[in-house]
């Protein structure tokens, strides 16, 4: 039995989660088209007869030296240190340039097997798959290339051959039912996250993060409640998530509930969302924190 950990690891938006996502068949890490979506080192579990891949989405490695910008990096590569395998997610439609490049140093300093996957493959033109794919030979000759579509579900069983090809033998890490590890709170907290995001990512792109105050099982109605904030940087900043007649806080409202359901098979799901702006001594580095925690 094979049993073995797998980093992705790649540009923002290059779809790495969307491919943990695609592997798990479960929605264990958020994704959007706004770069810098994944803040935290996200495990996604992959169970079948050959054995166990513990995939780990990592942010986005993106060159700027902002603070939120190199605490994402350090999640990055401080996941290639743990990890048996590398993945490593190439957006094709996009010619590889200096931050390709920065990542491919930091995977050959790894020394971990690489299996790269050109992504995209569904939308990228083929001479743009050609000049990725060429690029990666020459950076990364003992890398496998992959040609693949993470949203279209295309090329994934291959990619999964290859990555059990170089698995270590082992026995299974977690329960063959277990699709991730994080906490319900969290995971809770990361959907309503992310639906807020698809929904204003124009004008918040990243002042938001998520606390999930109550989680209650009332056992005698068969019901979970959950009480969430949506949480802001400024008082200003609340109007944009709440929408005109609350109109925006219901759409996140109804798409959170939707996906929440589903954690809680068979229970009735009460969410009560609501919208608040960081107080003022605790901004900053707590809001920080908290974007990354
Ligand atoms: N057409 C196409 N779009 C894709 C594919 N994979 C991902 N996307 C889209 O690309 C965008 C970014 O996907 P994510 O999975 O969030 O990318 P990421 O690499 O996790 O991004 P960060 O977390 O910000 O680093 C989303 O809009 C996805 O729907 C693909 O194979 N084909
Ligand atoms: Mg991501």
């Amino acid at each position: 039995m094979k049993c073995g950990t797998v980093a992705i690891i790649g540009r923002p938006s290059s779809g790495k989660s969307t491919m943990v996502n695609t592997i798990v068949e479960m929605p264990v890490s958020i994704t959007a088209k706004t770069p810098q979506t994944t803040r935290n080192a996200i495990r996604g579990i992959y169970t079948e007869p050959r054995g166990q891949l513990i995939f780990t989405d990592t942010p986005g490695y993106h060159l700027n030296d902002q603070t939120l910008n190199i605490r994402l990096q350090k999640i990055a590569v401080a996941a290639l240190k743990e990890t048996d395998m590398i993945l490593y997610m190439v957006d094709s439609t996009r010619v590889p340039g200096k931050e390709e490049l920065a990542i491919v140093e930091i995977l050959q300093k790894a020394k971990r097997p690489i299996i790269c996957c050109l992504n995209k493959c569904d939308v990228a033109k083929s001479d743009k798959i050609e000049i990725a794919r060429d690029f990666i030979n020459e950076q990364l000759p003992y890398s496998k290339v992959l040609e693949a579509s993470a949203k279209k579900d295309e090329g994934i069983d291959d990619i999964l051959i290859a990555l059990f090809a170089i698995a270590p033998e082992g026995e299974l890490l977690y329960p063959p039912d277990s699709y991730t590890d994080q906490p319900v709170e969290f995971r809770i907290s990361e959907i309503i996250r992310g639906n807020t995001i698809s929904l204003v990512s124009q004008e918040l792109p990243h002042a938001i993060y998520v606390e999930v105050s109550d989680l209650e099982s009332k056992e005698e109605n068969n019901e979970i409640w959950v009480r969430a904030f949506i949480i802001v940087e400024r008082e200003s900043q609340k109007g944009i998530i709440v929408g005109k007649g609350g109109a925006n806080i219901k759409k996140i409202r109804v798409s959170s509930f939707k996906a929440i359901k589903p954690i809680f098979p068979g229970k009735k799901l009460q969410l009560d969302l609501r919208v608040k702006a960081q107080p003022k001594w605790r901004k900053n580095t707590i809001l920080l924190d908290k974007l990354l925690t």
